[in-house]
């Protein structure tokens, strides 16, 4: 939708009705319901006459919300729509909405719902200072303003820092007027396109192609209560296994069998700590789902418990392409059940991804879904931990868009539609049938799922990589603020490939890049090698494994995967949080210190929970840095100074060294190095307290058996470490919660 010239507004409301459930506005040009969720979210949505857009969601889960109480008011020729918390003021002269938080902030103000053709779009002007943050997966600043964006899932292999759209959709925006959040979430999976003015003006616009204009407003004033409205809405990660927070060691591909075992010796013997290997798309025979290459893999079961043993855990990827096969059981069944993608006269489409011309699964369909699921039993059987789901844009080579034709149908669950409307949701339901599937033939495991394409919701599902990024350092740079907004979007389990996947790392590069790399919520390297991605020799591509640089490069990478594994009882305390409150693992300094107006643009620094702080270098050849320490206390977690926040300080970062701090009143539990997860079973939990000025300190440890979801009757053990006293005369006390036994504990007072 170009301009406002060239589209329909929707105009003057000449009726309106208002029951129990909603309000409903009636113009000339369409229908605007609004619908209050709760005191402070409210649902907007438009549709143009005669248009018939049925009113369901991918994304949008129930709530358990109660009804807010809600008063109306006309007022000359507006009609207002208030809770406690929020009101939405419609002028029936024009159409025209407003909606005011209770401290008077306009969160929409002079906003103009119109068409253009099939297209809808909302026209507003924004505050000349809010930030704007969120909005799914983005390369770019951490602040959206001044930005154009699209929502249309694309796979761009190697991608340059400018690149936009990627893979994943996720139209939801967490905005700053100074301390005060709210968050807005446009509901639509057609393409959409986003542009806000620069900081200093004041023109906001959203369009999508097609569909209804469904708006949900969430005004719950602090960033973190928006974002505990944003997951309930949309739901959160459930707790992964613990060993899915390990360090995961990937290439495109590791093949034969032997050269798996290889880099699972290696591991161990170099006593580099590793929990998962991953088999790329070669590990299939001829790249069909659910089968093994004869030769290079000739016995599955033996190899993966074999791993298994030296405490690894494999992952497998699975393409949603099924190969056009006669005999081929996954082919045939498929084609028989029938429900695929089909081309605009109903013929099943067909095109060529990795094995050739291929059938694509029509994941809105739920009989689909759980015919996919179900092939994953046989995988289960022999061992493999977790999946790895690709291409699932879903990619197809040499076709227009590097997709399925536009005018592809679905079923959609009983709504069918082209393929305009399912394309960001494409991945998604494979992965939703993925999960559903390991969580019917699994019911009391948790399972690791890994996505690239998806749409809003998508963690319930799966974690997330951010795809085909490069060796270099612009893309190592962007790496940060990407997963910041990736996880105020929602999606809090995801990561970077860390050394970049296409190109070649230098030594330094993939050396500063493990360092912030074993802080990622998902930690693993991954490269490509193989002769289709361009390189005709697998073995003259140069490694990418944490010893591939020499004998001072792994000790210095070897100590950056120790520090992960010292830091996972924090970590997964961190994750278990996200279960409960949607506060993402990985955070913008802002998130925690709202009132600091000097955090609302860093992003090359962030925070890991509340208590640690990470400033990575991101530069060749740099070996110190300026960074903003947040008010307060903050200790350097190596030496132990304390440093007086509220200020920029220049930290040193030798090529050995990744600039952190602890919160001066934290308690932070860690253990000693181990090489898998498994390996911590019995071994103490390493208290490090870092007391305030007075002395005090808190912090909490969550621990279950990492595996099942005995966590959810109970067996967990929350423990929280408080510290009072004075340095001479220390007091710690440790309470606990819940029936699982736990690990021994032990206690450092730092200072
Ligand atoms: O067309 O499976 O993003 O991680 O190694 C490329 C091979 C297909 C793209 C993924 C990448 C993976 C690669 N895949």
């Amino acid at each position: 939708m170009p301009s406002r010239k060239n589209t329909t507004p929707l105009g003057p409301i000449r009726k309106f009705t208002i029951t129990e459930e909603k309000a409903t506005f009636r113009s000339r040009q369409g229908t605007l319901d609004v619908v209050f969720l709760k005191d402070d979210v409210v649902r907007l949505r438009a549709v143009k006459k005669g248009q018939n857009e049925p009113d369901r969601s991918f994304a949008v889960i129930p709530t358990g919300w109660d009804k807010p109480e809600t008063r109306i008011t006309v007022r000359g020729d507006s009609v207002i729509l208030a809770t406690s918390n929020l009101s939405v003021r419609i002028s029936l002269k024009t159409g025209r909405i407003r909606i005011l938080s209770a401290d008077r902030t306009d969160l929409f103000r002079n906003a103009e719902i119109a068409w253009s053709g099939a297209g809808v779009g909302l026209i507003w002007k924004m505050p000349k200072d809010r930030h704007i943050y969120g909005t799914g997966e983005r390369t770019g600043p951490l602040d959206k303003r001044g930005t154009r964006m699209a929502y249309w899932n694309t796979d761009r292999s190697g991608y340059p820092v400018e690149q936009d759209p990627l893979y994943q959709s996720i139209p939801f925006a967490l905005c700053m007027d100074g301390p005060r959040a709210h968050g807005f979430f446009f509901d639509n999976t057609f393409r959409q396109d986003w542009e806000f003015s620069p900081l200093g003006k004041t023109k906001a616009k959203m369009t999508a192609d097609d569909g209804a204009l469904d708006l949900y407003v969430m005004a719950s004033g602090t960033p973190s209560a928006v974002l505990e409205r944003w997951t309930e809405l949309t739901g959160r990660m459930s707790l992964p296994p613990l060993w899915a927070l390990g360090y995961q060691q990937c290439k495109w591909s590791y093949y034969p069998e032997s050269v798996v075992r290889d880099i699972a010796d290696q591991f161990r013997q170099r006593s580099i700590p590793c929990d998962v290997i991953y088999l790329d798309i070669d590990y299939m025979d001829a790249y069909k789902d659910f089968t093994w290459h004869p030769e290079r893999f000739p016995d599955p079961p033996k190899l993966v418990s074999d791993l298994r043993d030296q405490g690894f855990r494999t992952v497998v990827m699975l393409d949603p392409g099924v190969k056009v096969e006669e005999g081929y059981d996954v082919y045939e069944t498929l084609k028989q059940a029938g429900f695929v993608v089909r081309n605009a006269d109903g013929t099943p489409f067909i095109g060529p991804v990795w094995p050739g011309d291929c059938l694509f699964p029509d994941f809105t369909d739920a009989a689909c879904r759980e015919w996919w699921g179900k092939w994953y039993k046989g995988l289960l059987d022999l061992g493999v931990a977790g999946f790895w789901n690709d291409m699932n844009e879903p990619a197809v080579f040499d076709a227009p868009g590097h997709s399925l034709p536009l005018d592809a149908v679905f079923s959609g669950d009983g709504y069918p539609g082209d393929h305009r409307r399912f394309h960001n949701i494409y991945g998604m339901q494979m992965v939703r049938g993925t999960t559903e599937g390991l969580r019917a033939l699994r019911p009391d495991q948790r399972h690791f799922v890994l996505t690239r394409a998806a749409y809003a919701g998508t963690q319930r599902y799966a974690a997330a990589w951010t795809g085909d990024n490069c060796s270099d350092w612009p893309s190592l740079r962007i790496s940060i603020p990407m997963l910041l907004n990736f996880g105020l979007s929602g999606q809090a389990f995801c990561g970077p490939d860390i050394g970049g996947f296409a190109g070649t790392a230098t030594p330094e590069l993939f050396a500063r890049w493990l360092q912030v790399g074993a802080l990622y919520p998902f930690c693993r390297t991954h490269y490509a090698a193989a002769p289709q991605s361009g390189h005709p020799d697998i073995n003259a591509v140069p490694t990418q494994e944490p010893w591939s640089y020499g004998d001072e490069w792994e000790e210095i990478n070897r100590a950056s995967l120790e520090l992960r594994y010292k830091l996972l009882p924090y970590l997964y305390t961190v994750f278990e949080e996200i279960t409960r409150t949607g506060m993402p693992v990985m955070r913008p300094l802002f998130l925690q210190y709202p009132d600091d107006p000097k955090t609302a643009c860093i992003e090359d620094e962030f925070l890991i929970g509340s208590d640690l702080l990470c400033a990575p270098i991101l530069d060749e050849g740099r070996y110190s840095r300026e960074l903003y320490l947040p008010k307060g206390l903050w200790y350097d977690y190596w030496s132990g100074e304390c440093l007086e926040g509220g200020r920029k300080i220049t930290a040193s970062a030798p090529i050995d060294v990744l600039p952190l701090f602890a919160r001066a009143g934290s308690a932070i539990p860690t253990q000693d190095v181990v090489q898998h997860t498994r390996e911590a079973v019995n071994k103490p939990i390493v208290w490090q307290v870092w007391p305030d000025s007075g002395f005090k300190a808190i912090g909490t440890l969550y621990e279950d058996d990492g595996e099942t979801l005995a966590y959810t009757r109970g067996d967990f053990k929350r423990t929280t470490l408080t510290l009072s006293g004075t340095k001479e005369n220390p007091e710690t006390s440790l309470q606990h919660e819940g029936g699982y036994t736990g690990r021994p504990q032990e206690i450092v007072i730092a200072a």
